[in-house]
């Protein structure tokens, strides 16, 4: 994503046990590499995912199924759950699409908390049960359509954000959503070593306005695929906008504040002038270096499958959202 950004390597300052892990990562990544598996999962059919696991003697992490109503369909043919689950973006893990896949099985998301506070009437802690209970869940098909060009159409399961943001009681000076992932260098091997995650600083965050927030279509999932989410697609809860960039889908979730001025993010904090804190998807605004026209749609089978299609506005889901944009300019606010 940052191709041009320049990565000071700074593993010599760190302190040594942080400096082994590095050693152990990157000891498994060319013992890997070896046996040729780095960079093959993209092609993996459906039956090669268990093959995959045993090949690179992964145990994966269990997931466990969910019970959900169907509730938004769509026309786009699924992308397959192998592939949904081995091409990421999850930095703390790697920044290699294959990284998190290989890297995040052992990732603890049992306990877990979940904190609700800053401009509200009623603080929440939400525990790892409570993911999974305090809400009815729901599937929603969507596509997810990253900076980066790619795209994937994903079989999420979660709840709108907006139920859990007003069982909080926003007061009147709660104007944007901040959001927080998981600090635990010690779980993820980004965070400790700016070469594994790509110089970017951790904890991760992103933001919303407050209107976004509480649309209908904004989801915090807690499954894919009929069951709870793997490590590598953002366990044990993520954010799905789906008329915005990925990276506005913030992944393992530990804090959410209601606050009142629009807050950092994470791509803008690194490339202020590549990555906006609105990043709606627009097939009109280029990113600086590359044209957002078009997209590659990630769908099942070898090279061939692999659409190259017409980016929408809002990711298609302009009728939804468009009108939370009125009299802004678009350009601008990237
Ligand atoms: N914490 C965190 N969240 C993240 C990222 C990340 O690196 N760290 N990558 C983002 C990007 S760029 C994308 S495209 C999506 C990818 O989600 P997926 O791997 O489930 O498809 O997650 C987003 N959320
Ligand atoms: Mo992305």
């Amino acid at each position: 994503m940052i191709k041009n950004i320049s990565r000071k390597s700074s593993s010599w300052q760190l302190p040594e046990h942080q400096v082994t892990d590095e050693g152990v990562y990157l000891k498994r990544r060319s013992f890997l590499k070896q046996l040729g598996f780095v960079g093959t999962s993209a092609l993996l059919s459906s039956s090669a995912q268990a093959d995959w696991f045993s090949k690179n003697e992964l145990t994966p992490f269990v997931t466990k199924p969910l019970s959900f109503k169907n509730s938004f369909k769509s026309e786009d043919v699924l992308t397959p759950e192998a592939k949904v689950i081995s091409h990421n973006n999850f930095y703390e893990f790697g920044t290699s699409k294959n990284d998190p896949i290989e890297n995040a099985q052992q990732f603890n998301v049992n306990p877990w908390q979940l904190n609700v506070s800053g401009e509200v009437g009623k603080e929440l802690t939400l525990d790892y049960d409570d993911l999974y209970k305090l809400f009815p869940l729901e599937e929603r098909i969507y596509r997810m359509r990253c900076v980066e060009a790619w795209s994937m159409v994903i079989p999420w399961i979660g709840f709108p954000l907006a139920q859990l943001i007003k069982k909080a009681q926003p007061n009147s000076k709660a104007k944007y959503v901040a959001f927080e992932t998981l600090y635990d260098p010690k779980q993820m091997p980004g965070q400790s070593s700016r070469r594994i995650g790509g110089g970017v600083k951790y904890p991760y965050v992103e933001g919303l306005r407050l209107d976004e927030a509480m649309n209908p279509l904004t989801l915090m999932s807690v499954g894919l695929y009929g069951k709870s989410l793997p490590p590598q697609n953002g366990a044990p809860i993520r954010l799905v906008v789906p008329w915005k960039y990925g990276f506005k889908s913030i992944k393992s979730i530990v804090s959410i504040k209601l606050v009142e001025k629009m807050p950092p993010t994470t791509w803008n904090i690194l490339a202020p002038r590549e990555y906006g804190f609105y990043a709606n998807v627009n097939p009109q605004v280029d990113h600086p270096r590359w044209s957002q026209a078009s997209e590659r749609r990630i769908t099942s089978g070898g090279l061939f499958a692999r659409n190259r299609i017409e980016t929408m506005p809002f990711n298609g889901y302009e009728e939804q959202v468009a009108h939370l944009y009125k009299n802004m300019d678009l350009r601008k606010n990237y």
